[in-house]
């Protein structure tokens, strides 16, 4: 694949934002027989699921495969993220790929990638934006996964409950639809959401929003939490210990993503029950992305299934497990 080259290129003083992720560097800059350059807009690193998504991108990514990797994490910072998709359309890449910190806000940005002939699949999160301004996305069901969530704590929970929720990044896909997902599957339940804040999708503002709730309603007005990703539920679970109580038993904790240490947690009873969410999505995306550049059709939507586990399929599951 021929590489654009931008005259008079223009980097807008966001070189310092990119960083080359796979490629030695030597080859990058000049137009390298079928190498197919892709610009990489991550969120951040704010998740043991987002590491092994990172890991996952890189793999498939990779100079082997035929990719000269531009990778950029924007620090869940939805504002660099689209400066770093800004510079990857000044560069002249050949695709780019993004994995959205929030749903809104991409308008602009689609447009120019648009305008400058570089298509654009997403992964992972998904947009509001108008489905013509992307090429393609490939990602879960993330409002299936809240609804699963919700199911087990329906029938889990059928006496009065008093439940907290942890919320993933605000503004982001995850948090909206696992939000919608879970509240429509607990509705009518003796469940009552009691209190819900951001804990960033990370397990430091898991602990600081679980310390929070904590203090206002005591272990004992807490008897169930809900966390949007696995990270939040294992710092809350560091709060719970702190405040004398016992994770799993005295406060009974559903999340998702079942990344390694989550599944660890539920195997050791601190955790009850776990919606996975499949992070391994890199090879998908590597597909798609060469699809488009060559012309072939192919689908809006790529959705990866996800399973659910209790404590018994974890110990089962948790051996294989590759993130
Ligand atoms: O659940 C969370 C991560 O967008 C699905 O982002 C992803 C979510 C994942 O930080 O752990």
């Amino acid at each position: 694949m021929r590489k654009r080259i931008l005259a008079g290129m223009a980097l807008l003083g966001s070189a310092a934002l990119v960083v080359s992720g796979c490629s030695s560097g030597s080859d990058s800059g000049s137009a390298s027989g079928d190498t197919i350059t892709v610009g990489f807009a991550q969120t951040g690193s704010e998740s043991g699921w987002r590491s092994a998504n990172t890991e996952s991108m890189k793999a498939a990514f990779s100079t082997d495969n035929g990719f000269d990797l531009v990778f950029n994490a924007a620090d869940n910072d939805p504002a660099a993220q689209i400066a770093a998709v800004r510079s990857f359309i000044n560069q002249g890449v050949d695709a780019i790929v993004i994995a959205p910190i929030v749903e809104d806000g991409w308008d602009d940005v689609l447009t120019e990638a648009k305008d400058a002939g570089i298509p654009v699949v997403l992964e992972d999160r998904t947009v509001t934006a108008s489905e013509d301004l992307y090429a393609t996305w490939v990602g879960l069901d993330f409002k299936l996964e809240g609804e699963k969530a919700g199911e087990w704590a329906a029938q889990t929970f059928t006496e009065p409950t008093k439940m907290v929720v942890l919320e993933g990044t605000t503004g982001s896909a995850p948090a909206n639809d696992r939000a919608e997902g879970f509240d429509a599957a607990i509705a009518g339940t003796p469940i009552e959401k009691i209190d819900s804040q951001t804990g960033d999708f990370t397990r430091d503002g898991g602990k600081s929003v679980m310390e929070g709730f904590l203090q206002k309603y005591g272990v004992d007005g807490i008897d169930l939490v809900y966390a949007h990703n696995d990270d939040m539920a294992l710092g809350a679970i560091e709060a719970i210990e702190a405040a004398g109580a016992t994770p799993g038993e005295d406060i009974k904790i559903v999340s998702i993503d079942a990344v390694h240490d989550g599944m660890q947690a539920l195997v050791d009873g601190k955790i009850n029950y776990i919606v996975e969410c499949n992070p391994l999505l890199g090879d998908k995306a590597a597909d798609l992305v060469k699809k488009v550049l060559a012309g072939d059709a192919v689908d809006k939507r790529t959705i990866v299934e996800d399973q659910a586990f209790d404590q018994a399929a974890a110990e089962e599951a948790l051996p294989d497990r590759k993130y």
